[in-house]
């Protein structure tokens, strides 16, 4: 038997696969602890963190000194011996036969290994996204936004993407982005769902997945003014069947994390077993009740009102499982809900509120397929009948009964890694305050 004497390419989430042989990694000096013959570098690659272990001897002179100069951050290409170590963090060290240095990283890298203030780092958020729990994040959410992806394809949804330039307002027209078009106005799409309307009647059941705007005036942990959102939409779904899928999606969702991104929950902190528990069904409350549970409770709130931040956050400590609230008054909510036909005060409309206190993860309702009833309603909200005319033709042609539902990947994200606030869980967020990097 031949021994292997050229390393081969991986990746420290796959290095296990090449225990005891020469493996090639590429990344960067994570941090580093020397005696003086023997240098510890922590290198991360983008999947993980190993232990890279460089003696003086195998190095010799030159590079060992080099390397023990190296500033966190340059970045390195290490080859050498894969050996299982108990001790080393992750299970893994590697033996460093060769190395070599790509670029030498500037000193003074602005985010060290002690506390810093979250200003300060989403000053260096460029930069932030590099360590363990910010990469954590990201991978979560990437998995989040696939098995989105994976459940709606498999459920017979069709993506079709909605425009992000738009003439009209889907959600009110108070936080509206506007910007200037070739002499006219266009303003960056608040949801994908008017489109979805469109595309339910030449696809059935569709989905939009992509980013979205509201110029949101209060700054709290769980508004950003540009987020992701996916929006499911189908041709004669009604409001139960909605809420099933709804359940069913979410449930999915928070499946694939755990099974998926163990390492991720654990970098951030978040113990699985509370997200086992996010399994159908999902309890249900009426508005009515919400209301007076609040009130009994000692918040101030009166039948009719908006719900805000506090009284989500109340409402969704209620269970360890997210929360339908269902039947809003009709006042308070969007102008395409289709009322409830015994009551119409109120609409056939629900959001789903996810537990220990994250509040609003999902806003969902059946629409109005009346063409009078639609038009009544855009008078009511002061909207500009001209610029729904194409969506009023919808109602023209061969109109049906029709759901579905917005949920906010930021939320979602935010709620799967337990975060504080929605920030952490954009690559770039964009608030109120702050559009940069
Ligand atoms: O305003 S929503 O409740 N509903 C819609 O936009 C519908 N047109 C969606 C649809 O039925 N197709 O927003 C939906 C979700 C909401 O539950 C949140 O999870 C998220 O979008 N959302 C936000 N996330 C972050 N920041 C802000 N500002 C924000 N606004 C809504």
């Amino acid at each position: 038997m031949s021994e292997q004497t050229e390393a081969r390419d991986t990746t420290v989430s796959a290095v296990s696969e090449l225990d005891g042989k020469l493996a090639r990694l590429k990344g960067w000096l994570y941090n580093k602890r020397s005696s003086g013959k023997i240098l510890f570098m922590i290198i991360r690659d983008g999947t993980g963190v190993i232990q890279c272990v460089a003696t003086k001897n195998e190095m010799g002179e030159e590079l060992f000194r080099r390397l023990d100069g190296l500033h966190q951050e340059s970045s390195l290409i290490v080859e050498g011996l894969v050996h299982k170590d108990h001790r080393a963090p992750g299970g893994y060290e590697i033996q460093v036969k060769e190395c070599r240095v790509v670029s030498e990283a500037w000193p003074d890298y602005p985010i060290t290994l002690k506390e810093h203030g979250p200003e300060f780092l989403l000053d260096q958020r460029h930069l932030w996204i590099r360590t363990p729990t910010q990469r954590a994040i990201l991978a979560v959410r990437a998995e989040v936004m696939r098995s989105i992806r994976e459940f709606l394809d498999n459920d017979g949804f069709v993506e079709v993407s909605a425009p992000i330039l738009t003439p009209s307002a889907c959600e009110g027209t108070s936080t509206l982005f506007s910007t200037p078009y070739f002499g006219e106005k266009a303003y960056l799409s608040q949801s994908g769902q008017l489109y979805n309307e469109a595309t339910i009647m030449a696809l059935g059941k569709v989905y939009c997945f992509g980013p979205t705007f509201r110029a949101e005036k209060s700054k709290t942990r769980r508004h950003l003014t540009e987020f992701w959102m996916v929006e499911p939409e189908a041709a004669f779904m009604t409001f139960e069947e909605l809420l099933d899928l709804e359940e069913r999606m979410v449930t999915f969702v928070v499946r694939r994390v755990i099974d998926r991104c163990s390492k991720e929950l654990e970098q951030v902190g978040r113990d699985p077993k509370d997200l086992e528990r996010i399994v159908p069904p999902f309890p249900r409350m009426t508005y009515d009740d919400a209301v007076k549970l609040l009130q009994e409770n000692g918040i101030d709130i009166q039948w009719g009102d908006d719900f805000g931040s506090p009284h989500e956050t109340f409402l969704a400590s209620q269970s360890d499982k997210p929360v339908f609230v269902t039947g809003y008054p009709t006042k308070v909510k969007a102008f395409y809900m289709e009322p409830d036909p015994e009551r119409p005060e109120i609409v056939l409309a629900s959001d789903l509120l996810a537990p220990e206190g994250y509040g609003e993860i999902i806003g969902g309702s059946q629409r109005i397929h009346d063409y009078d009833l639609l038009v009544q309603r855009i008078k009511e909200h002061n909207l500009p009948m001209e610029a729904y005319d194409w969506y009023l033709d919808l109602r023209k042609f061969g109109t049906v009964p029709h759901s579905g539902f917005g949920l906010g990947i930021e939320r979602f994200v935010a709620w799967m890694c337990h975060l504080d606030h929605l920030r952490e869980a954009s690559p770039f967020p964009r608030m109120i305050t702050r559009m940069r990097p």
